[in-house]
């Protein structure tokens, strides 16, 4: 979710205490609040919450489909309105903490009521306006982000989209290596604003009485930050070993093909996994396909073969030859056709396990493709726009497999939005954000060959071990090479927060982390000039990504107990809930739960333990990491760190 309350900055405290009006008076202090008092206050916060909310939203959604400067400016501006708002109310709350007899639900929603934005606000308000004007500035930066060749002739220039298909089909070494140099240029122009941004953010922060902006975000999980820093890093002692495996195997298979060329420390070079961030590795699965051909995978051929017939279609209708414009036109209307027909297929998932359909203004509202006349930020995202039945979703969607699963990712946040909207404003939520990253993908998992094949996706799937080990690694590409880059980015920016990370530093911390964690390393000598982490996403727009690691591993228990549910025997990777309506009834009473309770008490509801936990993910690949072990056996796995 991209939206306000994650991406929202928050506030500045209003009034500056002075030592004058610091001591109350006499009778003042006698009328202690009462419980209900804190139920008065919070009822009011809340509803001028729902009230003040859309304001940021709308400018923030205009902002990143049309970006200019001038939609930059009016986002930054609403946004400042909003968390001057917010700030007040926190300092309003002050009084209401700790009154004895409070309601659980009012208490929980003080609590969350710090947590409602990842951008705490500096007290100072030129400082405010400052940092809501890079927070903007940096989201415009990325969003428009391109790589010309020639960058005096435009006509060169190419979009992240442009560059992602590339490495996603292009194998060759050179190609890759040049669009991945090309898009990691762009962090470079955002090093001052980003280490500005950070001073400004840990300012909001200490004015909140958070050590630094990172002790922040860790203390959105009911638990000490530091309890769940240690969270995060036993579960990825859970799974280091899988990951382990995997990696070791995927450089076996890289160096056959580009021998020399590949670092002899045992790490692999960013550019050559088919994905700009190598944070998953699906579309080099042709190169690690155990059983070449076995199951029929063939996705992507098959979405391009139905955006290619909508083409066509398009074209015989069209009555004589088309002119060039025309013809951009028709290309355009087969694009959002076969988009559209994706996202559909998708709602049909959703509805077949009792969810309900999507409301009519989600495909008018929402943004399907890169638009062709202006800069937007094509990073998927799903938007609840007025806490009501305005969803939307913005992605430039091509007919890949991998968008198409983008789509179950942003559905499952739409329906999240959908399913709580009867919840005060204050708990529109995940249970924890790890929860809202999850549902689409715990969706996705239902996605098995047996399914793409009935919907005509894929060939039909055979039964047998060598299909399913198939499918199995395919999946493994996506999910389990993900896991240590989930971790990372945060852990680097919990650095940068506290100061360990100074700026001179920034980009070879990066680096170190990369290579520690995921054995992945610069393809070009790294500079403190560069600012890698400025090319990813989440970075510049100030988006926290822990929750996307715990949404790893949560999706896989998430999806057990529903195949349970289900009354699934059998392999769990063969299980799909698809039409299931009892799977689904409990599913979307989690999802209609929000915020209102700790995650732990949503999570032992749903699957009978309250703790986020790695065995289900581990006993799913549990085939493929034995064989992983058998083919690595006598390779040297592992890197130098
Ligand atoms: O950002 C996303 C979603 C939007 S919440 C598309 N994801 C992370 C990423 O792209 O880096 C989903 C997986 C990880
Ligand atoms: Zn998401």
């Amino acid at each position: 979710m991209r939206a306000i309350r994650l991406a929202l900055t928050a506030a500045v405290l209003a009034a500056l205490t002075t030592p004058f009006c610091a001591a109350a008076p006499k009778d003042e202090k006698a009328k202690a609040p009462t419980a209900s008092d804190v139920h008065a206050f919070v009822a009011g916060m809340n509803a001028e919450y729902r009230q003040r909310y859309i304001e940021p939203n709308a400018a923030e959604w205009v902002a990143e489909t049309y970006i200019t400067d001038d939609t930059q400016m009016l986002t930054a501006r609403a946004n400042e309105r909003w968390l001057q708002w917010l700030s007040a109310e926190i300092d309003k709350a002050a009084p209401y903490t700790n009154v004895p007899d409070t309601d659980a639900k009012d208490a929980r929603a003080l609590y969350l009521l710090k947590l409602q934005t990842a951008m705490p606000a500096p007290k100072n308000p030129a400082h405010l306006t400052e940092m809501t004007t890079l927070g903007s500035k940096l989201t415009a930066a990325y969003g428009s982000g391109k790589y010309c060749k020639d960058p005096n002739d435009a006509s060169s220039c190419r979009t992240l989209d442009d560059l992602s298909k590339l490495m996603a089909d292009d194998r060759d070494w050179d190609h890759d290596l040049d669009a991945w140099a090309g898009w990691h240029h762009v962090g470079r122009g955002m090093l001052k604003d980003y280490q500005r941004f950070v001073e400004l953010l840990n300012e909001g922060a200490r004015d909140l009485g958070y050590d630094n902006v990172g002790t922040m975000w860790r203390a959105g999980y009911d638990m000490t930050p530091d309890e769940f820093a240690k969270t995060t890093d036993a579960l990825w002692s859970q799974v280091r070993p899988l990951y382990g495996e995997l990696q070791c195997y995927a450089r076996g298979k890289l160096a056959a093909k580009y021998g020399e060329r590949m670092p002899k420390d045992g790490t692999i070079p960013a550019h050559v996994t088919g994905n700009m961030w190598a944070q998953s590795w699906e579309n080099i699965f042709p190169l690690l396909e155990p059983y070449p051909g076995a199951g029929g995978l063939d996705v992507n051929q098959r979405l391009e073969a139905q955006r290619k017939a909508a083409l066509d279609d398009a074209k015989k209708n069209f009555k004589g030859t088309p002119s060039p414009p025309e013809l951009a036109r028709l290309e355009h209307d087969a694009d959002l056709k076969s988009a559209e027909t994706m996202v559909r297929r998708s709602e049909d998932f959703y509805q077949s396990i009792g969810f309900p359909p999507l409301p009519a203004s989600f495909y008018t509202k929402s943004m399907l493709l890169r638009p062709r006349d202006r800069d937007a930020l094509c990073h998927a995202s799903a938007w609840p726009m007025n806490m009501g039945d305005d969803v939307r979703i913005k992605m430039c969607i091509r007919p890949t497999e991998e968008d198409e699963y983008t789509i179950y990712h942003e559905m499952g946040h739409v329906y999240y939005y959908l399913a709580y909207t009867d919840q005060w404003p204050i708990f529109q939520g995940g249970a924890n954000d790890g929860f809202h990253e999850a549902i689409g993908d715990t969706i996705r998992l239902n996605i098995t060959p047996g399914y793409l094949a009935e919907i005509g996706l894929a060939g039909k799937a055979g039964a047998d071990e060598k299909a399913a080990l198939n499918a199995q690694m395919k999946l493994a590409l996506e999910k389990v090479a993900f896991l240590p880059f989930g971790l990372l980015i945060d852990k680097w920016r919990w650095g940068v927060f506290d100061g360990s990370i100074r700026p001179d530093r920034y980009n070879a911390a990066w680096w170190q982390l990369r290579r520690t964690y995921q054995g992945i390393s610069s393809p070009v000598a790294a500079t403190p000039a560069d600012f890698d982490p400025g090319a990813k996403n989440h970075v510049p727009t100030n988006v926290p990504y822990m929750r996307y690691f715990l949404a790893d591993i949560l999706q896989f228990q998430f999806y057990r107990s529903l195949c349970e549910a289900a009354g699934h025997t059998g392999p769990l990777s063969q299980c799909s809930i698809y039409g299931n309506k009892e799977a689904g009834a409990k599913y979307w009473k989690m999802l209609g739960e929000g915020a209102s309770r700790p995650w732990q008490d949503t999570l032992k509801e749903l699957t009978g333990k309250p703790e986020m936990d790695a065995g289900a993910i581990i006993d799913y690949f549990a085939p493929l990491y034995a064989w992983l072990k058998e083919q690595n056996k006598g390779q040297q796995c592992g890197w130098q760190s």
